[in-house]
């Protein structure tokens, strides 16, 4: 109310001024952009949202009295603004505005903004958007409250959790986090990040072990792409639910991180209600296929840390104990690990103590050619621009027994063909391997194949062309060449030669 006694109060002195020719006075000028809203079509169930930016380009303070909406499909659409609302000279407000279509129609409505700014004391923004059909995802779970019942202490009991979705649209998980009682835990991975196809379920199997009489109660947070049910909650029990209140344990989860890096985990920002000192439980949950990393560095401090191999994606789990024993839920971290070099390719291998070479070769080079085949003996060859360290290969990790990985990478390489070759240069008693090959371009795994190798023989995955960022699959496997004194390689009739070719990089 003292606000619109003010702002007549400024009415009546701008009425005063603008019959008085003479004096020179500042005016708010409220400027808005943009002038009308279309969202176009916008799926039902789900929303569009913008902002309309109102900017006062004048010298005196700008009054926003109030926004509103009016109009046959107002309720279609919303608006974010707390009114009044005041702008110095040149401020910037932003109006979050979102449509939210109910049904397969148009919508039209309008906004108002009433101001003192004289030439638009009343501007009216035009808003409009369709709403369509789009398949949605529908998430059930079931149920949404898991009571163990008694369950003596020291012993563990189970139940299963459906998660189902009855939608037409795949449904994603996008956070799944417990809290409460420690006592409570997933059997298997945390479904954080899971799809769950139209029609399909996922169930999680849940353990309960009480470590103490009094009962444990939690909660199971699910965050989805369900348009209607974005978070649904699932309640744990065991034992009456006693009355605790538990310390929890909280990640400072940083993703995307990088391949061959340091990764700092910190679970510094965990906390316990009472305020007792935490001991802390780093674990290690999961790491992508071919990763050599199967620990954590300093797992019982509150900042913990491991060394990513490869890229794919890391999860990492933290409880923390209070000094009265009582456990946190677990709480987990799932990292994806994305290459920074636009060229980067990885092997990794099933076997303990074998060696296999990763070879990039630059459009026609030969096996083991200098400077024309980066390896093991020729690890950071100058190709493209001489004295141009950005596009020339590096052979980053060079393993020389069990798994790898292996991982050639470039961070701007020049335009052409680079051929992608797997050798296996030495047995150290393994017999038979497989080999898989990872190829990322531009940071998006573009190629995966696996081959079972032998001792001595060579694969060619394929080539990669650049800058397209593709890769020509060859998959060719023979046993390495003999050559000639013309450089030809000697075959038998089979077409396989049985004498090993080159195993080191040639000198010219
Ligand atoms: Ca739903
Ligand atoms: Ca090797
Ligand atoms: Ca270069």
């Amino acid at each position: 109310m003292r606000d619109a006694v003010h702002f007549f109060a400024l009415a009546v002195l701008v009425g005063c001024d603008s019959s008085d020719q003479a004096v020179n006075r500042v005016y708010p000028d409220m400027v808005v952009a943009p002038a009308s809203v279309d969202f176009g079509d916008v799926a039902v169930d789900f929303t569009g949202a913008t902002s309309i930016q109102v900017i006062n380009a004048g010298l005196a303070a700008l009054e926003i009295e109030s926004v509103t909406l009016s109009g046959a499909d107002a309720d279609a659409f919303s608006v974010t603004v707390e009114v009044p609302l005041s702008l110095a000279k040149d401020e910037v407000a932003s109006l979050g505005v979102v449509f939210a279509p109910a049904t397969y129609l148009p919508y039209a409505a309008e906004l108002t903004i009433v101001s003192n700014d004289e030439e638009h004391p009343t501007l009216i923004i035009p808003l409009s958007g369709v709403g369509i059909y789009a398949p949605t995802p529908d998430i059930a779970v079931d149920p949404l409250s898991i009571d163990f019942g008694a369950v003596a202490v020291g012993t563990t009991a189970v139940a299963t959790l459906g998660i189902a979705n009855a939608g037409q649209a795949t449904l994603t998980l996008t956070s799944a986090e417990q809290h409460g009682s420690g006592a409570f835990a997933i059997i298997g991975a945390n479904p954080s990040g899971f799809s769950i196809p139209p029609g399909q379920s996922q169930q999680l199997v849940w353990s309960y072990t009480p470590y103490v009489e009094a009962g444990d109660n939690g909660t199971f947070i699910i965050q989805s792409n369900d348009p209607d049910e974005p978070e649904l909650i699932v309640y744990l029990l065991g034992n009456g639910g006693g009355d605790f209140v538990y310390p929890e344990a909280i990640i400072d989860c940083n993703t995307p991180i990088e391949p061959r890096r340091l990764v700092w985990l910190d679970g510094r920002d965990s906390t316990d209600p009472e305020g007792l000192a935490l001991t802390y439980a780093w674990t290690l949950e999961g790491v992508p296929a071919g990763s050599a990393v199967n620990a954590i560095t300093d797992p019982g401090q509150n900042l913990a840390s491991f060394i990513s191999d490869i890229a794919g994606e890391y999860t990492v789990g933290l409880v923390v104990t209070n000094t009265s024993g009582i456990s946190s839920a677990k709480r987990s971290c799932k990292m994806e690990a994305i290459p920074q070099e636009e060229f980067h390719a990885e092997l990794s291998w099933n076997t303990p103590n074998a060696d296999l070479d990763l070879h990039v070769m630059w459009e026609e080079a030969d096996f083991f050619s200098v400077p024309g085949d980066c390896t093991f003996c020729n690890q950071v060859p100058d190709w493209g621009v001489l004295i141009d360290t950005t596009d020339d290969p590096s052979l980053d990790i060079d393993a020389t027994s069990g798994f790898g990985p292996e991982n050639i990478n470039i961070d701007l390489p020049i335009d052409g063909a680079y051929s992608l070759l797997v050798h296996y240069y030495d047995d150290h008693t393994d017999a038979s391997v497989l080999a898989t090959v990872r190829f990322y371009a531009y940071g998006v795994l573009v190629h995966e194949a696996s081959q079972t190798m032998a001792y001595n023989y060579t694969w060619e995955v394929g080539q990669v062309n650049w800058p397209e960022g593709t890769v020509g699959v060859t998959g060719v496997y023979r046993k390495n060449y003999e050559y000639d004194e013309n450089g030809d390689a000697l075959l038998q009739e089979d077409g396989v030669t049985n004498v090993a070719g080159p195993r080191n990089c040639s000198s010219e």
